[in-house]
């Protein structure tokens, strides 16, 4: 069915695993559903507005990193390298690696073929001599990338700690998947928050603003616009728990009064104090990094740290 898109007036197609997901979370217990359904169109500007937030120390300690490690990172990585950046570039920190490294070409790799054209066009706006190839595709699976960059070794970048999104068995998974379709002797960037003071964690999810509740709350939101939902916005908070046992950083959406709602025309009913599991935030100890590449078949070759010791930018052969 055809839905009417009311944010930018065009129609849209409600994605058939957007209601499974919601569908099947809202039923099981512990009730969850995935943060790759946080990014819709103001999903999406809400964590451009994450980024700048005082609390939200990843983005800015990660490019400050990268900022540092140019010259590092360009003596370490072969020359004429073609870059791959899984997920759509950020307008900071590609540029940071492109200055540093000069590779041959640069291969975008998204789901989103929006944001996809996006990112692709800034850069190439600005780079004007850099080979620019997007990549419409699922990065979690093994790729064959675009032929033009078969003679060149390649340089994948994953920035941001989003590796930190996936609970570890599928984080080792999507490892391995970056390395069947990086090949043999390809180099991994990868960006990894580290496991901190739990009060610094816990800010950094829960900003004085308020910007990453209305984050988690915008799912609820985006259910009732695209699932036909009424789901009561105000009976839910948004909450943000370190899990020690787990090291991560937990975002839940709790009832704060019993309610009940639909969605697609089930019902469902949720009480007071029970939450809706939105995401999970794992964070690694610098051994715990390491295994973690291991694992996804990486050797760590080099990796380097603001001087607080908050984030941790790892580079690492296959
Ligand atoms: C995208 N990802 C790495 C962010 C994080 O820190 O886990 C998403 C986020 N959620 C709340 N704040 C930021």
């Amino acid at each position: 069915m055809l839905k009417p898109e009311m944010e930018d007036g065009q129609a849209s197609l409600t994605d058939p695993q957007f209601r499974a997901d919601v569908l099947s979370g809202l039923e099981r217990r512990p009730r969850a559903i995935p943060a790759r359904w946080f990014y819709d169109r103001r999903g999406s500007e809400l964590f451009e507005d994450i980024t700048r937030l005082p609390e939200y120390y990843p983005t800015r300690t990660e490019t400050g990193i990268l900022r540092d490690i140019a010259a590092d990172l360009a003596a370490r990585v072969p020359e004429g390298s073609a870059l791959v950046e899984f997920g759509s570039g950020s307008s900071t920190k590609t540029p940071l690696v492109i200055d540093a490294v000069r590779p041959s070409a640069y291969v975008p790799i998204d789901i989103s073929g929006d944001f996809l054209r996006d990112s692709a066009r800034d850069l190439s706006a600005r780079y004007p001599e850099l080979f620019v190839l997007p990549f419409e595709a699922d990065f979690t699976r093994t790729l064959t990338l675009p032929r033009t960059t078969e003679a060149s070794p390649k340089l994948g970048f994953f920035p941001g700690s989003t590796i930190g999104n996936l609970i570890p068995l599928a984080a080792v998974d999507l490892l391995r998947a970056m390395r069947g379709s990086l090949g043999e002797g390809a180099h991994l960037l990868i960006g990894m928050d580290r496991i901190k003071d739990q009060a610094v964690l816990e800010r950094a999810y829960d900003d004085e603003a308020g910007v990453t509740a209305a984050f988690n709350c915008n799912l609820l939101a985006r259910i009732n616009r695209e699932l036909d939902g009424n789901i009561p916005l105000d009976a839910f908070r948004h909450r943000a728990i370190w899990n020690d046992d787990r090291a991560r950083v937990e975002m839940h959406l709790e009832a704060t009064k019993d309610a009940a709602f639909t969605v697609e025309g089930r019902p469902f009913t949720i009480a007071a104090g029970e939450t809706i599991h939105t995401e999970n935030s794992h964070k690694y100890g610098p051994r715990d990094a390491r295994i973690l590449l291991r694992a996804g078949g990486w050797t760590p070759v080099a990796e380097w740290t603001d001087p607080d010791g908050l984030f941790a930018v790892i580079l690492a052969e296959a």
